[in-house]
C-alpha cells in the first residue's frame, strides 16, 4: 500500500494512512466505483429527482450510464486524469452527472458556487490551470455565457466551456456524451477526487484537496450518525457545490446509501414545502437564517411536511432560542452540525437528550478525529475552558492545494489544522462554538474574507484605508460593515458608491458590504494594528429584515 498521492499538497504521513486503513476508515472505494456498485445492486431505484423546469427522475442505472457516457465524451475531448474542471452549476441533475463523469476519468471538479462572478471564477480557472469550465446559460437572471467568454479569453489553459442550455459561442453539454470505448482510466482511492473551496481568511480563497478514500469515509460516518439508508429522500436546499449539502450527509451521502436525492432550485418555503410534500422528503440540511424562515413558515403551511424526519442545521452558530423552536414548528427532529470543508464534521446524535441537541454543536464523526483546545501559545487549556480548536484525523486535510506558505501558518508542525474557531468541550465531549479567532465574517453560513473586500475598496482613489468587519445581526448572525477612511481633500464618496465599486469588480453578491461607514480613524490595538474587535464593538447590534431566499 502506498500513501495517498497528492503531489500538489501535503498529505497524511504513511503511519497515519496505514492506521486509517487498518481501522477500516479508508476502504479503498472511489466515487465512480460506488455509483457503479449501487447501479448494479438496485438499477431501478430512483437516484435523482430534478423538479425544474419539468420534473425529471433518473434511476441509478440511468445516472450511472449517463455519467459513463459523459465521462467518455470528456475523455474524447482531451480531458485527462488530474486535469481541473471548474464546475459552476445550480442544483440540477446535470451537476451530479458532470461531477460523477469527472470522478470516473480522474479529472478534478473545482466546485464554484452559483453566486461567484468574474473575479472568483477568473481566479479559480487561472490558479488551477483549469482545462474546462461548466456553466448554465443563464441562472438567477445572470448571463453566464459572457462571463465564460471573458474568462476564457484571458485564461490560456481553458480549452472548453460546456453549457447546460443554449451554448452561444461555447459547447452544449448535451453534445458531449458518447459511447464509452476501450479500457477507461480507473482513479485510485487515494487519489485526489476534487478541490473544494475554503471559506477563506485571505485575499484569495484556498483550495481544499479531498481524496476518494477520506471523503467517502466522512460520508459513511455521516450516514451512520444521521440514519441515512436506501429509504432516505434527501432534499438539497443549499448550493449543491457546498460541502455541507454535499456530505453532511448530503446528496453524496444519500447516493452512497442508495437513497434518493431531490434537488431544490431555491430554498424558500414557497418552493421547498410543496416539494417536501410531493417527493415525500425525509431529510434536509440548512443554515441558521434559513432555519428561522422555515420555523416561521412551518406552523401555518397548508403543505404536508409529515414525511420530514430530520433537519440538520449548521454552517454558522444556531442560537439556542431558535434551536428550541424548530422541532415543534416543523414536526421533525433537529440535529446540529458544525463542519468545515477542510474536514472535521461534528453532529449532535439522534440519541442525545434534547438539551444537548439545542445547546451544543455536536461530537466529531470519528473516534480517530483528534481534537485539541489550546491557548494562544498552543498549550492545551483546562478541560471545559474555551480556546482555539485544532484538529487532525482521517478526513481532515494536511494542507491546502498549492499553498505552502499559507500551510505553514494554517497547520501545526505535527499536522493539526488550525480551524480558527473558538470552542469549549462539555464533559460528554460535545463541542460548543463560542466564537472565532480567524479574520472571517460568517454571513449566515456564507463566509466572507474581509481582506478580499478591503483590497477592492482600497483600489478607489479617494480611499485612504478600509477595514471590513462583521457586526451582529438578528437574522444572519453577522452582516458586513466596511469602515472607510477617505484621503484628505479627496472627492467625497457615498456608501452606495463603495458598494457599487465592489459589485462592479465582479464578486459574489453576498460579499458586497451590507453597511458602509466613513470614519476618521480606526481603533488601534496595543501594538498599533487596527483592532477589528474594537470596530465590531463600536457598531451597534444590527437588525435587518428576514433574508430573501
Ligand atoms: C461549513 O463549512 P465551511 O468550510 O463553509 O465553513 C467552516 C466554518 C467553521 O470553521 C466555523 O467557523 C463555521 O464555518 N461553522 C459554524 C458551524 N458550522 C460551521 N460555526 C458555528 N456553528 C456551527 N454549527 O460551514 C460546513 C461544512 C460541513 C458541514 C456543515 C457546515
Amino acid at each position: 500500500m502506498t500513501t495517498p498521492r497528492t503531489p500538489d499538497a501535503p498529505t497524511w504521513p504513511r503511519e497515519f494512512a496505514e492506521r486509517y486503513r487498518a481501522a477500516g476508515h479508508w476502504r479503498g472505494e472511489t466515487f465512480g466505483g460506488f455509483l457503479r456498485e449501487r447501479a448494479a445492486a438496485h438499477p431501478d431505484r430512483v437516484a435523482v429527482v430534478d423538479p425544474a423546469p419539468e420534473r425529471r427522475e433518473w434511476t441509478y442505472r440511468e445516472l450511472d450510464e449517463r455519467a459513463s457516457r459523459m465521462a467518455a465524451g470528456f475523455a474524447a475531448r482531451g480531458i485527462s486524469p488530474g486535469d481541473r474542471v471548474v464546475v459552476q452549476l445550480p442544483n440540477t441533475a446535470e451537476f451530479i452527472e458532470v461531477v460523477f463523469a469527472l470522478f470516473r476519468i480522474g479529472a478534478l471538479p473545482v466546485y464554484a458556487l452559483p453566486a461567484h462572478r468574474e473575479t472568483e471564477i477568473g481566479y479559480f480557472c487561472s490558479f488551477t490551470e483549469a482545462v474546462a469550465y461548466v456553466i448554465p446559460d443563464r441562472h438567477a437572471g445572470f448571463d453566464h455565457l459572457s462571463l465564460a467568454s471573458k474568462v476564457k479569453e484571458r485564461t490560456p489553459s481553458l480549452r472548453h466551456v460546456f453549457v447546460v442550455g443554449s451554448p452561444g459561442e461555447h459547447t452544449a453539454l448535451s453534445e458531449v456524451p458518447c459511447a464509452p470505448s476501450g479500457v477507461a482510466y480507473e482513479p485510485q482511492p487515494h487519489d485526489l477526487a476534487f478541490l473544494q473551496l475554503s471559506g477563506g481568511t485571505t485575499g484569495v480563497p484556498k483550495l481544499i484537496p479531498r481524496t476518494h478514500d477520506d471523503y467517502i469515509y466522512s460520508l459513511r460516518g455521516s450516514n451512520e450518525i444521521c440514519g441515512v439508508d436506501g429509504d432516505t429522500r434527501f432534499l438539497v436546499l443549499l448550493p449543491a457545490a457546498h460541502n455541507f449539502p454535499m456530505s453532511s450527509p448530503g446528496w453524496l451521502g444519500a447516493l452512497y446509501a442508495g437513497g434518493t436525492v431531490v434537488l431544490c432550485p431555491s430554498p424558500d418555503p414557497a418552493t421547498a414545502f410543496p416539494l417536501v410534500e410531493r417527493e415525500r422528503v425525509t431529510m434536509t440540511g440548512m443554515v441558521p437564517p434559513l432555519a428561522l424562515v422555515w420555523t416561521e413558515a412551518g406552523p401555518g403551511t397548508e403543505h404536508d411536511l409529515s414525511s420530514l424526519d430530520l433537519v440538520l442545521v449548521g454552517g454558522a452558530k444556531y442560537s439556542e432560542a431558535a434551536a428550541r423552536r424548530l422541532e415543534p414548528a416543523l414536526g421533525c427532529r433537529l440535529m446540529q452540525v458544525f463542519g468545515m470543508a477542510e474536514g472535521l464534521v461534528n453532529y449532535t446524535r439522534l440519541d442525545d437528550d434534547h438539551e444537548t441537541v439545542v445547546t451544543t454543536q455536536g461530537l466529531p464523526i470519528s473516534g480517530d478525529d483528534e481534537i485539541r483546545v489550546v491557548d494562544d501559545a498552543d498549550e492545551d487549556v483546562p478541560e471545559g475552558d474555551f480556546g482555539h480548536l485544532l484538529t487532525r484525523g482521517p478526513y481532515t486535510i494536511r494542507g491546502y492545494w498549492r499553498a505552502p506558505e499559507h500551510n505553514s501558518k494554517a497547520f501545526t508542525e505535527d499536522g493539526f489544522y488550525r480551524t480558527g474557531d473558538i470552542v469549549r468541550r462539555t464533559p460528554t465531549g460535545h463541542l460548543v462554538v463560542e466564537g472565532r479567532a480567524k479574520d472571517q465574517i460568517n454571513r449566515g453560513g456564507e463566509k466572507v474574507a474581509p481582506e478580499e473586500i478591503e483590497n477592492i475598496i482600497l483600489g478607489h482613489p479617494s480611499v485612504h484605508d478600509v477595514s471590513v468587519v462583521g457586526v451582529a445581526d438578528e437574522y444572519l448572525g453577522e452582516r458586513t460593515l466596511a469602515y472607510v477612511i477617505l484621503r484628505e481633500g479627496a472627492e467625497p464618496l457615498k456608501a452606495l458608491a463603495v458598494k457599487r465599486l465592489v459589485r462592479e469588480r465582479g464578486v459574489a453578491a453576498y460579499k458586497i458590504p451590507d453597511l458602509v461607514e466613513f470614519v476618521d480613524a480606526f481603533p488601534q490595538t496595543g501594538i498599533g494594528k487596527v483592532s477589528k474587535k474594537g470596530l465590531r464593538s463600536d457598531a451597534a447590534p444590527g437588525r435587518t429584515v428576514p433574508p430573501q431566499f
